[in-house]
Formats: structure tokens, sequence, C-alpha cells
């Protein structure tokens, strides 16, 4: 999800800051030895929108730094920082924290927005960095424009390029009514520049003069990338011309994302710089943040893709880090593929046995499995709850019309013996509202037992307050199939629907469940 910008005031010493072409280095460098994925995974530093460069014989990752509190979903990022290695496998990084702040290099930039930008050497062997800030002062509906700060080196200091003010915004190089975020750029071989930018579906393309600053022609929209959501990258192999993306193409058969809120990598080709684009296909399934964010490189002969995730401690949507994986080509073709990426994680400790064996469960639903493209089945076993959770963070049932009645399914592929359940309901209107979401008016637990539903044996307590783990204790059974019954709040045509962020089952002994194999929802009664 992509929140619309809000306005910053402006810090009493940025102007002066600005003005000196202060670099931001108030955090010293330090080391870090990233075991996997996500490189910073500790979440003291969160990092997101990776824009990679090769530079001095090393691999640098420009990345933004997601500030936001656990429960606030909005894109807090104050500054930019970067990563840098000469051994990707060998996981040994520097990171400089605190690279730059728009306000500090942009007098004409509010404070607060360092979104996806990208370093790129100009052809006069400069460092240009392509900022998307927030204008201070512009009267556009939209104040995302595009900055361009130089450097001799990629660790600064940086300075403004263009000190009249962006090179892109809603009035530059010509007026329009897009959010000008997410700058791409590219020097050909031939020493011609290419930008590239956009969100929200719309990307707009158009070369550069030399100087990396002054727009040449007009723009392209291109309009035949597939799904083509934001985070562009644009780069070439072989004399052809590739252009990575997040894409939101949503559905159940989707190739991308089966929901509205993720974001799947994909790509297309072309045969010059501005297109005309071909639509490729997928390279990366949608990670555990909501937006996912591409760049691509080669560093030492091997391809790398960048992007980030919500895996580091206490990471969240607007808590994401940098993950990096291998990119392997498919040269038997024309143009050459990209092959699907691995998405590789640091090796984790393998957890104790537990009671709640829920996530070795295949979850289904009575709305499945065509549940609204906002809600995501998955997350109902995941094992995160929050205070604040987006739509994929539940599974939900919200229609224009809803019945009186839904269920959540879990089944195993052999019996286990549980007594106790734990619920998280979500709500966005009171108990007993026949619109929206409500907690249910009632629900019970069945199991599957000799061909047959049949609720649990003496069940205490079906709480039903929402945002809290209600529990319900029962006498044993042993079962491969449980479903939660929900009696929706509302009478007659009218009824709230129902949604649950969270859904755990407790075995009466901990244990280490494999996990269900697919259709073990339809082998209820197998033993
Ligand atoms: O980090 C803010 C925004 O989230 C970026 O501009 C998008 O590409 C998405 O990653």
């Amino acid at each position: 999800m992509r929140l619309m910008p809000q306005r910053w005031s402006m810090l009493g010493g940025c102007l002066l800051a600005a003005s000196l072409g202060l670099a931001a280095q108030t955090v010293p460098p330090r080391r870090i030895h990233a075991a996997g994925n996500p490189i910073m995974a500790d979440g003291t530093y969160y990092s997101a929108d990776p824009a990679p460069l090769v530079a001095d014989g090393k691999l640098y990752i420009l990345a933004g730094r997601d500030e936001a509190p656990p429960d606030v979903n909005d894109f807090i990022m104050k500054e930019w920082q970067l990563l840098a290695t000469d051994d990707v496998a060998g996981g040994e990084w520097m990171h400089y924290p605190s690279l730059l702040r728009p306000e500090q290099v942009f007098a004409w930039a509010a404070a607060g927005r360092a979104y996806a930008g990208q370093i790129v050497r100009g052809p006069d062997r400069r460092y240009y960095l392509y900022a998307p800030v927030e204008e201070r002062d512009s009267a556009n509906p939209d104040k995302f424009a595009i900055g361009v700060a130089v450097a001799d080196s990629p660790l600064g200091p940086w300075r403004d390029a263009h000190p009249q003010g962006p090179i892109v915004s809603q009035s530059l190089p010509e007026k329009n009514d897009i959010q000008n975020i997410d700058p791409t750029v590219m020097v050909d071989d031939d020493g011609r520049v290419y930008l590239y930018w956009g969100t929200f579906g719309r990307l707009r393309g158009i070369e550069l003069e030399r100087d990396m600053l002054t727009p040449k022609g007009r723009a392209v929209s291109v309009t035949t990338l597939d799904g083509y959501f934001e985070a562009p990258w644009l780069f070439k192999r072989n004399g052809t011309y590739y252009m990575v993306y997040a894409g939101n193409k949503a559905g159940r058969s989707s190739e991308c994302t089966p929901t509205l809120y993720h974001a799947c990598i994909a790509y297309g080709t072309a045969d010059a710089p501005l297109g005309p684009w071909t639509y490729r296909g997928v390279i990366l399934a949608p990670v555990s943040s909501t937006t996912s964010h591409p760049g691509i490189i080669e560093y030492k002969g091997q391809w790398y893709i960048t992007y980030h995730t919500a895996d580091a401690q206490g990471g969240g949507h607007f808590r994401r880090s940098v993950a990096i994986d291998k990119v392997e080509w498919d040269d038997s073709t024309t143009p050459a593929r990209m092959r699907r990426v691995v998405q590789t994680h640091a090796p984790k400790a393998e957890p104790p046995p537990q009671r709640n064996i829920a996530p070795a469960a295949l979850a289904s639903a009575s709305n499945g499995p065509d549940i609204p493209v906002q809600y995501w089945l998955h997350a109902l076993n995941d094992g995160v709850v929050k205070k604040s959770p987006l739509p994929p963070d539940m599974w939900g049932s919200w229609t224009p019309h809803n019945p009186p009645r839904q269920w959540i399914q879990y089944s195993w592929d052999r019996p286990v013996t549980i007594d106790r359940s734990r619920i998280v309901f979500w709500a966005d209107h009171p108990a007993g509202a026949d619109v929206g979401i409500t907690p249910p008016r009632s629900w019970h637990l069945e199991y599957r037992h000799d061909g047959a539903w049949r609720p649990v044996p003496k069940a205490v307590n079906y709480g039903r307050r929402p945002g809290v783990f209600e529990q319900v204790a029962f006498a044993p059974v042993t079962t491969r199939c449980l479903r939660a019954m929900f009696d929706a709040s509302g009478e007659g045509a009218r009824h709230a629907a129902l949604a649950v962020q969270e859904w755990e089952v407790l075995a009466t002994a901990p244990q280490r469940l494999p996990s269900a194999t697919a259709g073990a929802d339809e082998r209820c009664d197998a033993h």
C-alpha cells in the first residue's frame, strides 16, 4: 500500500546546511557481518528501496531508512544510507548510516521523505544521485519531485547539481498529474542518458542531456509492461534493454500476486532505451513486505537482485530491510530471459516443538478460492499479529453483500490431538452492526470425525473481542480437520463481514509437525 505524501515543516538549520553543501556523515561507518538475508537483520537500522552501484571495485547499495514505529503505517524515511562490500558471498559489509538527508543537500526540499533514489556514474565520471523528495514550497497537488545531487564518490560529500530545483515534478519537464518518485537512470554505451520514473501504475521515460540534468525531447508513457505498479530499474545486457519493476496484478490465477497490496517483481525488454517495451514475466514472488523494490546489477561476473523484505527483527511493511540474491540468465532464448529468483534467508535455528500446530496446517475458507484480493488466507497461520494491520495481514470476507455464515478451516496430513484454540478477530465496525467488518454474532469450533463435522466437546469461552487473542478450551479431540464457524452480525439480507488476523490451534503436547500438503482439506476423513 502506498500512502499519499504529507507536508513536513522545515527544520531550522537545513537551509544553512544546504547552502554550505554539508554531507550528513553524522554516524560513523560500521562493519556488518550478514549471515544471509536480510543484510542488516537485527532491527537496529531498517533499510529500503535498494539501488546497487559498482564503483571503486566495490558493490554499493544505496537505501532509504525506514523509521516508522512498529504500529505506524507510513513511510517515515528521513535519510539515505549506503552499504558496501567487495565480497557478497562472505557477507562482510560496511554500513554508512546517515549518508544524506533531503533538506541538507536540496535547499528547496522538505525534510522527511527520502524515498527510492539511485546513484549513477555520469559521463564526466562523477556520481549523480537521483533523489525523490518533497518540494517544500510547491503549489503542485503532489509535491514529490526528483532532485539531482552530485559527488566525486558514492560516499559524498553531496551537493545539489541543479540548485534551481528539481528536474522532474508535477510541473517539470512538462505539466503532469503523476506522483514523481522512483527514478532509475542509465548511461548507455554511447554516453546518452535515460531516466524513467513513476508509481501507481504510471511509468514515464525521457532522455537527458549528457549533463545528467537537462531533459531532451518529451517524456514517453509506458503502458505495455503488464501490471506495472512502481519501482522501475533500467539496465542493459548484451545489447538488450531490461526494465525490472514492482508489479501488482492481483488475482487467484495471477502469476504476479494473489493479493492487491503485495507486489511481484516482473520485467520487460526493449531493443531501444525508450522502448517499445515487451513484457517478459515475473522474476520474484511477493515478499513479506507489501512493497517490493528491485535493483539489478552485475558484480564480479555474477548478476544480483537487491530488494527489500519485512524479514528483519521487528520488521514490517514500513520497517523494511535490504536483501540480495543471485540472478541467473537463460541465454538460450533471444532476448535472454531472467530466471525466477530463488529468495534466500539467513539460516534460522530450528524452533523448539510447540503446541500451536496451526503453522503446519493448510488453511481454507468458505469464501475461497476467490477470497477478495485485499485479504490473504496465508495471514491466518503466519504467526504475525499487528496492532494496525493492513488488509493482507488478515483473512477477510468483505464484499458489498455478505452471507450470514462464513468459516475458516485447518487441515493436517495426519491426525492431531488438540484441546485449545486462540483467535484474533479484526473489526472496523462495532459488534452487532450489519455493515463493514464486525466480530461474529456468535461462533464455534467443529472437528471432523467419522465423516461428519461435530462441535468440539465442552468448549469454554467463545470470546468475540477484536484485536486480542480469544482463547477457547475444549475436551481433547483427535482429528485431521478443524473449522471455525462464524455467524455474522446483521439480519435478513444485510450482514457484516468477518476478518481474522491469526488463528492458533493448540495440541495437547508440544510437537514438530511437517507442513500439510496440497489437497489436505479434501482428505479430511483419511488417516
Ligand atoms: O519507500 C517508499 C516507496 O515504497 C518507494 O518509493 C516505492 O518504490 C516503495 O518501495
